[in-house]
């Protein structure tokens, strides 16, 4: 009898290892991340963090004041990628973004970004603590998957040597709607609808809710700053 239930038991192993790699998300490396996301009672789907709590015992990464490297994983097959951040400890505010337009992306792989560029006027100073946050919105279905790495900003550090930060050939980025004119805001937003219409001909509806909700939430986003 034992002899029978171990294979069975290496084969649930494998079932449940299996399972952990299809609902595997995405990763950060550095900054260190929070804490490890795929464990549990972690869950990356829980916003803004994965439900991990910023504690006084936390791993934070000196960054620089200017901005720093961001190196993380995708281990899905598509994303929409926005990077934000948060200034405090304990954030729950993600209100300053460090990508002037969410991104692309397509392909499992390794995204390293050598130097975030911050938005001038922040108060932002030696020692001032804050967390990112890697999100990303599944462009089939609208889910979205978080994970945060906890920051101090200083002089003292340092960017990612560049053989540290390598994005792999297997994935794909582009500007969310890099393919159409952003000049105005019709041509964008003619062209998200376009896309629209045409995906509803071989989707179900359920699945064009996310990107014509990303068209709208970007014409309007567009059209605000003309
Ligand atoms: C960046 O990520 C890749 C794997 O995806 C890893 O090999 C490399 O060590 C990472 N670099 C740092 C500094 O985290
Ligand atoms: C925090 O950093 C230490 C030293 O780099 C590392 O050993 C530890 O695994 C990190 N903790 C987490 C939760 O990642
Ligand atoms: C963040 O808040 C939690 C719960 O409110 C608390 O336990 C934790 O110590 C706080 N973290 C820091 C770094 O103060
Ligand atoms: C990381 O999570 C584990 C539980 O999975 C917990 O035991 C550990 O204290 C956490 N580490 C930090 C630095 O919060
Ligand atoms: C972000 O939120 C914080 C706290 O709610 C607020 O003080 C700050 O002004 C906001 N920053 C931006 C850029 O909106
Ligand atoms: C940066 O380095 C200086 C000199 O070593 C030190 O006094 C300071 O505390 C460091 N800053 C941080 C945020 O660690
Ligand atoms: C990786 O791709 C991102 C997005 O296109 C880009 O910003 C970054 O500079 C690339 N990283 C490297 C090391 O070329
Ligand atoms: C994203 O990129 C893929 C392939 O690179 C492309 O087919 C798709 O239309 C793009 N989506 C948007 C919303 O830009
Ligand atoms: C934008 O589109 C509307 C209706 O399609 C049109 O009336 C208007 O002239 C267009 N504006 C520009 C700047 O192209
Ligand atoms: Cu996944």
């Amino acid at each position: 009898m034992m002899g029978a239930s171990k294979p069975f038991s290496l084969l649930l192993v494998m079932i449940a290892s299996f399972q952990v790699l299809v609902s595997a998300h995405t990763q950060i490396w550095y900054p260190p991340w929070r804490n490890n996301s795929f464990n549990t009672p972690f869950s990356q789907q829980i916003y803004p963090c994965a439900g991990i709590i910023d504690t006084p015992d936390t791993n934070r990464t000196l960054w620089p004041l200017t901005g720093g490297s961001l190196n993380v994983t995708l281990h899905d097959g598509a994303a929409i990628i926005f990077v934000n951040l948060g200034l405090g400890v304990n954030v729950t505010n993600f209100n300053i973004s460090l990508l002037a337009i969410p991104l692309n992306e397509t392909g499992a792989g390794n995204l390293c970004f050598p130097q975030l560029v911050l938005p001038s006027g922040l108060p932002i100073q030696e020692g001032t603590q804050a967390s990112i946050q890697f999100a990303t919105s599944n462009p089939k279905n609208g889910e979205g998957l978080y994970n945060c790495a906890d920051i101090t900003f200083s002089a003292n550090a340092t960017l990612l040597p560049s053989d540290q930060c390598v994005n792999s050939t297997t994935i794909t980025v582009n500007s969310l709607f890099s393919s159409a004119s952003v000049s105005s805001s019709n041509a964008t937003c003619a062209a998200s609808g376009a896309a629209t219409a045409s995906s509803t001909a071989k989707a179900s509806s359920a699945m064009v809710v996310a990107p014509s909700f990303f068209g709208l939430l970007l014409c309007g986003l567009l059209a605000a700053s003309l």
